[in-house]
């Protein structure tokens, strides 16, 4: 990470202690309750989370072994049975929360509607005998390619209550990203929507899902199962393609829970990694329902009356945690937005707040500071004094857009979670909890209890306080993936290997940098790897230069990050022709939606560069740190001398 970075990240120098009443009334009302919960977890972290699963979660089984650790594989609650749609649904029915909000609703264009957990509860049940009808069967893998309605919410919940795994690809991906995903995870069904809302436009999917399984792309899919949502024309293949709202009148609305292994997979949830092709993150049951259900509790500190808001999208692992399994374990309600804050309504967002009572309200940084760029009179036009807690994840947050965030939307008195955690981890590992973390603007602060977190070097070391390092887990946690679907030598390269393991101690490596400061607060710096983060979305950037390389014109593609006022990262390309094409700005254009065309608009390139050749290493590495200098129009830094043509640097840097 670069000097100026940790100096801007060091001038915020304030502490913000939890509010009196806020902690009084919390459920880890002190620094003193977090210590001596941290402290029990890391004396003996099996009996820890044993406790917990006992009395947190419902089992149809007891387990015999709490952890078996074989690194860098771990299984938890080992002989347990268990279905987390059961512990999500069916054990609140017997409450006061039977006819509580589960999930509200609110569409684009203004729809809104609401769920109670027993209508959530028939829903999932009627869509599980659909699948079963469809020949769904445990352990089968169910694709989802869906747009922000409850019905995404319904369909995860229907796959796991039959011991199918999902695997949920966000809406925003291409046909060729969804055919690739859907391959990976040989996919029996699909389940989709005709196509969905966002900022005033609806936007199809069923044609991308056709697109995707044309010519038989993907063998293994025998169904489409398509939730009416925008009522557009879209293509019918019959026998394949079934409407829900036609197959739901027509089973039962009874479907008892599959008891599940613990260890039984719950999802496959791809994300990008360094190399080319994602990752097959695989979660599994029991550990997973545990993990989110606690730090959602707790991190939140969930009272039965609030209405809590996560903005993500269920296609990524913060919708899969934070806005269905996480909240509705626990019988909280959770609020599920549709849109963006769009053109023609850009309070839409506090109005939101205001129509629901919204308590806790859990976004990005990159939301916060478009929020801010559109100014501070569309928050203080609303009433937003429901709020009482507020949250942010996805990309170190910089002081200024968390200043903003606890003046202007939280009235000064919020407390802000600032949450570290990724796809691969499942929950939150660094995290305050509200009652009782003092909160640095910036810091992520200390580890969840019963999380082992340490910065280290290249080693394996600890570095120093407030050294960089790289940000280690060094003890397994209930939630963490267990392999990359099909491919356990990957998830061994990639995870566990990176720092060598010494003494058959093995440290997860998250791919993250950080350091740690004289009170043992973590400040996350970002990636260290090749992997982006757009508006807190992971991209690879070999992932982006596959696709570029896909287009005939181009001879080579290298990909770096350009710093972003609102994204946090723009995708940046320098890109060298083949011999018989030259540049030209249709051909920019073309470049960039042939990106779209294979990965997804949120891939779409911000700048091409063409150029006559790369920065190479006498071995032919392509020098990335000289693209990220010249990217950011700054001065190329560093040793020049391993470069195998100087002259490249100096042409590139006059912009060829
Ligand atoms: C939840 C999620 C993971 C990557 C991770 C980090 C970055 C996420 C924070 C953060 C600093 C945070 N999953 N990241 N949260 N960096 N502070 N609070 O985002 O798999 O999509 O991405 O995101 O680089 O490795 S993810």
């Amino acid at each position: 990470m670069s000097n100026s970075t940790i100096e801007s990240v060091l001038q915020e120098q304030r502490v913000f202690e939890p509010s009196p009443a806020f902690s009084q009334a919390a459920q880890i009302p002190s620094m003193a309750v977090y210590q001596k919960l941290y402290d029990e977890a890391a004396a003996d972290p099996a009996a820890f989370w044993a406790k917990l699963a006992e009395q947190e979660l419902d089992w149809f089984e007891k387990w015999d072994t709490v952890l078996d650790w074989q690194p860098p594989f771990a299984k938890w609650f080992v002989g347990g049975k268990i279905n987390i749609s059961y512990n999500c649904l069916d054990r609140h029915l017997t409450t006061a929360r039977r006819n509580k909000a589960a999930l509200i609703w609110e569409g684009e264009p203004g729809d809104s509607r609401t769920l109670t957990y027993a209508q959530l509860h028939r829903e999932v049940c009627q869509m599980a005998n659909v699948l079963k009808g469809m020949g769904v069967k445990k352990g089968d893998r169910v694709g989802l390619y869906m747009p922000m309605i409850p019905e995404a919410a319904v369909a995860m919940l229907a796959c796991a209550r039959i011991g199918a795994a999902h695997t949920v690809v966000f809406g925003g991906f291409s046909a060729e990203a969804l055919r690739d995903r859907l391959n990976d995870a040989e996919a029996k069904v699909v389940i989709t929507a005709d196509g969905g809302f966002r900022k005033d436009k609806a936007m199809g999917l069923k044609p991308a899902v056709d697109a995707a399984l044309d010519d038989n792309a993907v063998p293994s899919v025998t169904n489409v199962l398509v939730v009416q949502r925008t009522q557009q024309e879209i293509d019918w293949t019959t026998g394949r393609d079934v409407w829900w709202h036609e197959a739901q009148p027509t089973v039962s609305a009874d479907c008892p829970a599959e008891p599940m292994d613990s260890e039984d997979l719950l999802f496959i949830l791809y994300t990008s990694g360094t190399t080319g092709k994602p990752k097959g993150v695989v979660h599994t049951t029991a550990g997973y329902n545990l993990y989110t259900h606690m730090t959602f509790q707790w991190t939140f500190d969930i009272k039965e009356t609030d209405v809590y808001w996560c903005t993500a999208d269920v296609g990524w692992i913060t919708g899969h945690s934070y806005i269905v399994y996480g909240p509705l374990s626990n019988g909280a309600t959770s609020l599920m937005y549709e849109g963006a804050p769009r053109p023609s309504n850009p309070g839409c967002t506090w109005d939101i707040v205001e129509k629901h009572g919204v308590n806790i309200f859990y976004t990005a940084p990159t939301a916060i500071r478009a929020f801010m760029k559109m100014g501070d009179e569309l928050p203080k036009a609303r009433d937003l004094s429901s709020l009482r807690l507020l949250g942010t994840v996805g990309e170190p947050i910089n002081p200024k857009a968390w200043m903003w965030y606890r003046e202007i939307i939280g009235g000064n008195n919020c407390p802000i979670v600032d949450t570290w955690w990724q796809t691969e981890t499942g929950g939150f590992m660094l995290t305050p909890l509200p009652g009782a973390t003092p909160t640095k603007p910036g810091s992520a602060t200390k580890p969840f209890p019963g999380i082992l977190a340490d910065v280290v070097d290249a080693e394996g070391n600890p570095v120093g306080t407030n050294e960089g390092g790289y940000l280690v887990i060094k003890h397994p946690w209930p939630s963490m993936m267990r392999t990359v679907y099909g491919d356990d030598d990957r998830f061994r390269r990639t995870y566990w290997e990176h720092i060598p393991p010494k003494d058959g101690k093995y440290l997860y490596f998250a791919g993250d940098g950080a350091r740690k400061d004289a009170d043992g607060y973590f400040w996350v710096m970002g990636r260290t790897d090749d992997v982006l983060n757009v508006s807190g979305h992971r991209l690879g950037t070999m992932e982006i230069e596959s696709a570029l390389v896909s287009h005939p014109s181009v001879a080579e593609a290298a990909v770096v990050g350009r710093k972003d006022e609102l994204k946090g990262e723009d995708v940046y390309a320098f890109v060298t022709l083949e011999g018989t094409y030259t540049a030209s700005d249709e051909l920019k254009a073309e470049l960039k939606q042939h990106v779209v065309k294979e990965i997804g608009a949120i891939a779409r390139p911000g700048e091409i560069q063409f150029t006559d050749a790369l920065p190479k290493t006498r071995s032919g590495k392509i020098i990335r740190r000289f693209l990220r200098n010249l990217a950011s129009g700054e001065e190329v830094v560093g040793d020049a001398t391993t470069m195998e043509d100087q002259s490249v640097l100096e042409k590139l840097r006059q912009g060829n």
